[in-house]
């Protein structure tokens, strides 16, 4: 490969990702920086109008309060991700979330965003917080906002940022990013006073049920590969509940979601002998008070129920979708009209959103009126907007952040002038796409209200950014230095990106409570995990690229792997088990309220390769 060109580009605000997050902190940032006449620069490693996890379509959004039809207060969604995450949250941050995450719903739908709605104007719930969309477009309207809010100038596609710079004379501030062209030779180097990391949670960590050529068939997006927090780690900021992870229950092999499935159509989980799992282990919650007896069942004890099911050999494990239809046909008297509306809305919640569902049952000659359909446990996903909290610890905002969650700006990091959004950020968990965008909003705003504050221009150090090109760019020299010492993948001096992958997910799933060591672990086995992942360390110097399709995949492990380190650095600090059905410490089975009710955090010393661990209390803010 030739040498790299360089561009350099200079801007106030930095976002990274287009998705959900960046977008939304695109359109507020572009709004307030208008005044000073501020550049807002976005950098996107796709093409924002189908990037990120809402590429396909979604066919809900699973955060909306209703507050304009009395449905529910930011208070009650507090109380409510409380008790799914077991007792564990940043309060401050999901209120703030909960308070502007409507008005955010209702810019979608000003956008052209359609809405299934109710007789009286009201949107269609799904679900105490889920609304439905007819949501295939929605990528590309959101997109298309952020592009007129910015400018089509100023948005980067293409673009795979592999590094944070912090500032050359004050390493505790940070002064822009780099990143590579995945189309041409070409290297990008950013300066910016300040910075949002955006760019997605971190999927491929763990071995997934397909492999082989089935190896991207996952539920989450496998194009996101943890560069949110593989920037921010790198750079030094502090990142919180990273031992967090989200295993959710998933249709199998299509891996769509069960959400509409449980709460509008009201199907039920059953064993492969009519068992009802919920029911069948209802005494197995008494051992996880004071969260086990609270309301709903918190999503990783659900998981735990249906594991223990699965250990029991009674899989396996059916959605009854078929006598969920039957019951809602027989409740509209079967009623050919009706029948067929129910059966096209349970059709598109997956046409909308997750197609390869929909063939899957195509192709299996199922009708989901008739037959169940089997639902599996899937691998680990590290990410921050789901039922999952993983991420980077943040300010909150000024008007309810108790003062140890307050250090100057909404969502900012520990790293002065760096902030984060959605998957991003820990602690704020069942932000889904709605509450994603509206904290990248937030983002955008103080990111702005900070280089108000701070306009002086950050400084670069040359040395370092010509370290990161040449770093960059070494995948390519192990092949050129290789040439001729054998062919095709396999080759003494070299690791292709693939056969890193493959090690990479062999090593979590076995050492770091995997679903084949059905999530479980010790200090013996990440001890020993980690050995290796030294071991894995020193080989992916030795990563190879014939292209750049190659070097992207090369960079996307490395992602992976430093979320992969900090999760079992965080894994083996947290001495209990919190998260039954999502992970278990066999050396410490139980919940510990006295020791643990309290945040897990790190930060990573890149010259000296440590972490430091340490708690940070857990407030309670909402009563
Ligand atoms: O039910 C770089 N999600 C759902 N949310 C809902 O509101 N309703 C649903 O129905 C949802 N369902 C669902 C969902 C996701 C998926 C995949 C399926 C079903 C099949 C969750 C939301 O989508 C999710 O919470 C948000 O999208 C999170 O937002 P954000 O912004 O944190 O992540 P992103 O949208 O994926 O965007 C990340 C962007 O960064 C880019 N990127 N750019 C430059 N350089 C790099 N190195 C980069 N690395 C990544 C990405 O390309 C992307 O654009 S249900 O099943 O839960
Ligand atoms: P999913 O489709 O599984 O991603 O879930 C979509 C939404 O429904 C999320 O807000 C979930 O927390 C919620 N959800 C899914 N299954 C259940 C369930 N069995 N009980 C309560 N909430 C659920």
């Amino acid at each position: 490969m030739t040498r790299p060109e360089v561009e350099v580009v200079e801007c106030d605000v930095l976002i990274l990702g287009g998705g959900m997050a960046g977008c939304g902190a695109a359109y507020e940032a572009a709004y307030w920086a208008k005044p000073k006449n501020l550049k807002v620069v976005l950098v996107e490693k796709g093409a924002i109008e189908r990037s990120g996890a809402v590429a396909m379509g979604l066919s809900a959004i699973n955060c909306y309060m209703g507050m304009k039809w009395g449905e529910n207060q930011p208070e009650d969604f507090v109380r409510y991700v409380r008790q799914d995450l077991m007792g564990l949250s940043r309060e401050d941050l999901v209120y703030d979330i909960a308070r502007n995450v409507d008005s955010t719903v209702h810019m979608f739908e000003d956008w052209g965003l359609p809405f299934f709605k109710e007789a009286d104007g009201r949107y269609k719930r799904e679900g105490r917080w889920q609304v439905m969309i007819h949501g295939e477009s929605y990528k590309p309207i959101v997109a298309e906002a952020a592009k007129k809010a910015v400018g089509e100038d100023n948005i980067y596609e293409r673009i795979f940022v592999s590094h944070l710079l912090n500032d050359a004379k004050d390493p505790g501030r940070i002064a822009g990013a780099v990143g590579f062209s995945v189309r041409e030779p070409k290297i990008y180097v950013f300066k910016a006073k300040t910075v949002i990391s955006a760019a997605g949670g971190a999927t491929g960590v763990f071995r997934p049920h397909a492999i082989g050529e089935g190896l991207g068939r996952i539920w989450y997006a496998p194009w996101n590969t943890g560069s949110a927090y593989k920037l921010m780690i790198m750079a030094g900021a502090e990142m919180s509940q990273f031992e967090h992870r989200l295993v959710v229950a998933r249709f199998k092999d299509g891996y769509g979601p069960v959400g509409m499935w449980f709460l509008l159509f009201k199907a039920v989980l059953k064993n492969a002998y009519g068992e009802l799992v919920e029911s069948k282990w209802a005494d197995l919650l008494k051992e996880w008070e004071p969260y086990g007896s609270g309301k709903p069942i918190p999503t990783p004890l659900r998981n735990h129920q249906m594991l223990r099911d699965m250990m029991e050999g009674k899989g396996p494990h059916y959605l009854r979708t078929d006598e969920a239809l039957q019951k809602m046909f027989a409740d509209v008297q079967h009623d050919k009209k009706k029948v067929r509306e129910i059966e096209s809305d349970a059709w598109e919640d997956f046409l909308d959103m997750t197609m390869s569902q929909a063939l899957l049952w195509a192709s299996e000659n199922i009708d989901p009126a008739k037959t169940p359909s089997e639902v599996v446990l899937t691998e680990p996903y590290l990410m921050g907007s789901h039922a999952s909290a993983t991420g980077a610890w943040v300010s909150g905002p000024e008007d309810i952040a108790p003062s140890e969650y307050f250090w100057g700006y909404n969502r900012m990091t520990t790293v002065r002038g760096l902030f984060a959004a959605g998957d991003g950020v820990s602690g704020s968990a069942h932000k889904f796409s709605s509450g994603s965008y509206t904290e990248g909003r937030s983002a955008g705003k103080a990111a702005v209200a900070y280089v108000y504050d701070n306009p002086d221009d950050p400084n670069i150090d040359s040395d370092r950014v010509e370290d990161i090109k040449n770093e960059l760019w070494r995948p390519f020299s192990v092949v050129d230095d290789a040439k001729g010492t054998s062919t095709g993948d396999v080759n003494p001096n070299y690791v292709a990106p693939k056969q890193a992958l493959h090690r990479l997910q062999k090593i979590m799933d076995e050492y770091a409570a995997g679903q084949s060591a059905f999530f479980i672990t010790n200090e013996p086995t990440l001890l020993r995990g980690l050995e290796l992942m030294e071991l894995f360390r020193q080989d992916l110097h030795k990563m190879a690229a014939e292209n750049l399709h190659d070097l992207l995949r090369c960079w996307e492990v490395w992602d992976r792997f430093w979320c992969a380190q900090t999760h079992m650095q965080h894994l083996l600090y947290r001495q209990e088990t919190r998260w039954p059905g999502y992970y278990y410490r066999g050396d410490y089975p139980e919940l510990d309220e006295e020791n643990w009710k309290c945040f897990a955090n790190s930060r990573y010393d890149a010259e000296q390769n440590e972490w430091t661990m340490s708690k940070k209390p857990y407030i309670q803010v909402v009563p």
